[in-house]
């Protein structure tokens, strides 16, 4: 079986850690007062089966839930080290989010030492009837942006990362990786 490490990251209070919940079937529905993520947290679990080059296959995968905080910078590599997808999250109702995006795409999206074969961005808009407050920059026009609901929408938020998970897949297929490779 595939087995894959995949990093969420982005802001503080984004929703990252509602997310890996409701990915790694941690619990049904979202909800909970907020815990700040100390360091990285991470959950392990085995993905729904996918069409993938036309077989059916899933794939273990090794979810880092990863704080936002800047002062665990120092461990981005740590977080990093094969790792082979990752998930950008973000509140685009937030003032600050969108900027400071910035920061993680550059540190780690365009790093040439990471090993990441796909990436995906998840707008999580937290609170829906206020505007989008701040529109990504334009070097996040070479990856696949989705808008996620955690409240109303599990479903699709599964679906999202399902649609992410056979993109990475293929990609770790098409190179021949080794599975073996992927097992750290
Ligand atoms: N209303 C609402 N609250 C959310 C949503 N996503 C996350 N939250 C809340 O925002 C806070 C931060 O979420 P968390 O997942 O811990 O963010 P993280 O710091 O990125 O891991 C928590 O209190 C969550 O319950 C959302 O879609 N809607
Ligand atoms: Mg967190």
């Amino acid at each position: 079986m595939f087995k894959a490490k995949i990093a969420v990251l982005g802001p503080v209070k984004s929703g990252k850690t509602s997310i890996c919940n409701i990915l790694s079937n941690a619990v049904e529905r979202y909800g909970g007062d907020y815990r700040p993520t100390k360091g990285v947290r991470i959950l392990e679990f085995e993905s729904s089966y996918l069409q993938v080059n036309e077989k059916n296959i899933n794939c273990e995968i090794e979810l880092w839930d990863c704080s936002g905080d800047q002062k665990y910078k120092p461990f981005w590599p740590v977080f990093l080290h094969k790792t082979v997808g990752c998930i950008l999250v973000y509140d685009p109702t937030s003032a600050t989010d969108a900027k400071e995006l910035d920061l993680f795409y550059d540190c780690i999206v365009d790093t040439p030492t990471n090993e990441l074969q796909s990436c995906v961005v998840f707008a999580n808009n937290k609170e829906k009837n206020k505007r989008v407050e701040k529109k990504l920059s334009s070097k996040f026009d070479e990856l696949e942006h989705v808008i996620v609901d955690i409240e109303d929408d599990i479903k699709g938020v599964k679906s999202s990362f399902d649609a992410f998970l056979v993109d990475l897949l293929k990609k770790l297929w098409d190179m021949q990786y080794e599975r073996d490779d992927l097992i750290h």
